[in-house]
């Protein structure tokens, strides 16, 4: 009470320091391990949270972030759940002397001053991991291999980069063509849904691999494919990226090839950068996860190891 008397603000004065935590939604495996994590490390580091799911929708999140700045939080932590049309916000947080740090997902956005980090996985790197591995997989054979590809949330970072990724990686390799691609939304769900209608639209044809964006939309595909008599996994070669403990499952159980790794452990490093900041210190602008890729050769041996 002294220190906040001669005006330092409460968390100085050995009050918690609060976190505003606008989060996306629970679409996936991934989301739930990065909720957990967060929530977790808040709790580990005596940081107080509050944490807002937006249930998949911007505006949610335009409110959950305008309901911090009027409480006052300390710092805010956004995952964005698309990348354009969070200025003005961000711009309201930046007025309020709140500093923002962006995780898992960036935005596009020409003042880069409305964040103080971001914090998360290289996606676009995700998506040339995927390719390299189908490049290195289908490597000696001859004709046409023809993939559909399930994206991500419509206007998401990793949907945009992962997608970006994987063309640039085969974009020399005149075998490999996409030869259809939807957004499945990163559901399980939309992922069978959408896997059923390429394969209905595609009858007669061979599809020979299934990219996903995801592994839950992997997963919901894999069901389709069994369901329309094929063995996915041997008859179309599915690729994936999050690397979730169903994932490895699946790799185990021979239906599923590869997966890249996107690491939703987020809440460490975060409660980290939070406690950085509020002792005066400058976040690194990048903070980069690191990550592997895992093909079914060697899920088994991965599996008990897993995290998530
Ligand atoms: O890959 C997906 C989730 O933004 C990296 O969002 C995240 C993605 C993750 O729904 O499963």
């Amino acid at each position: 009470a002294a220190l906040a008397a001669v005006g330092l603000p409460a968390w100085a004065a050995g009050k918690p320091i609060v976190l505003g935590f606008s989060q996306i939604g629970a679409e996936s495996a991934w989301r739930t391990a990065n909720s957990a994590s967060i929530k977790q490390a808040a709790k580990d580091a005596g940081i107080t949270l509050k944490f807002a799911d937006a249930q998949q929708k911007q505006e949610n999140q335009i409110k959950a972030l305008r309901a911090f700045i009027a409480q006052k939080v300390d710092v805010i932590a956004l995952s964005p759940v698309v990348e354009t049309g969070f200025g003005t916000v961000l711009r309201e947080a930046k007025a309020a002397g709140i500093p923002v740090i962006l995780t898992d997902r960036l935005v596009k956005e020409a003042d880069e001053s409305l964040w103080v980090s971001f914090m998360g996985s290289d996606f676009v790197e995700e998506g040339r991991r995927a390719g390299r591995w189908l490049i290195d997989k289908t490597k000696g054979g001859t004709g046409e291999v023809r993939i559909v590809e399930l994206q991500g949330t419509v206007g998401a970072a990793p949907a945009l980069d992962r997608k970006k990724g994987f063309e640039e990686a085969i974009k020399d390799q005149p075998r490999l063509k996409i030869v259809r691609s939807q957004t499945a939304d990163f559901s399980r769900a939309k992922g069978k849904e959408v896997m059923e209608a390429f394969l209905k639209a595609e009858a007669g044809r061979k599809v020979d691999v299934l990219y996903a964006h995801n592994d839950d939309m992997a997963l919901g595909a894999i069901q389709a494919i069994e369901e329309a008599g094929l063995k996915p996994g041997k008859d179309i070669l599915v690729i994936s990226i999050d690397g979730v403990r169903a994932a490895f499952e699946a790799m185990v159980a021979g239906k599923l090839n590869v997966t890249v790794e996107c690491s939703p452990l987020l809440g460490p490093p975060l409660m980290q950068a939070v406690k950085d900041l509020k002792a005066g210190k400058t976040l690194p602008r990048r903070i980069v996860t690191e990550e592997g890729v895992f093909p079914a050769e060697v899920a088994a041996r991965e599996l008990p190891k897993r995290r998530y």
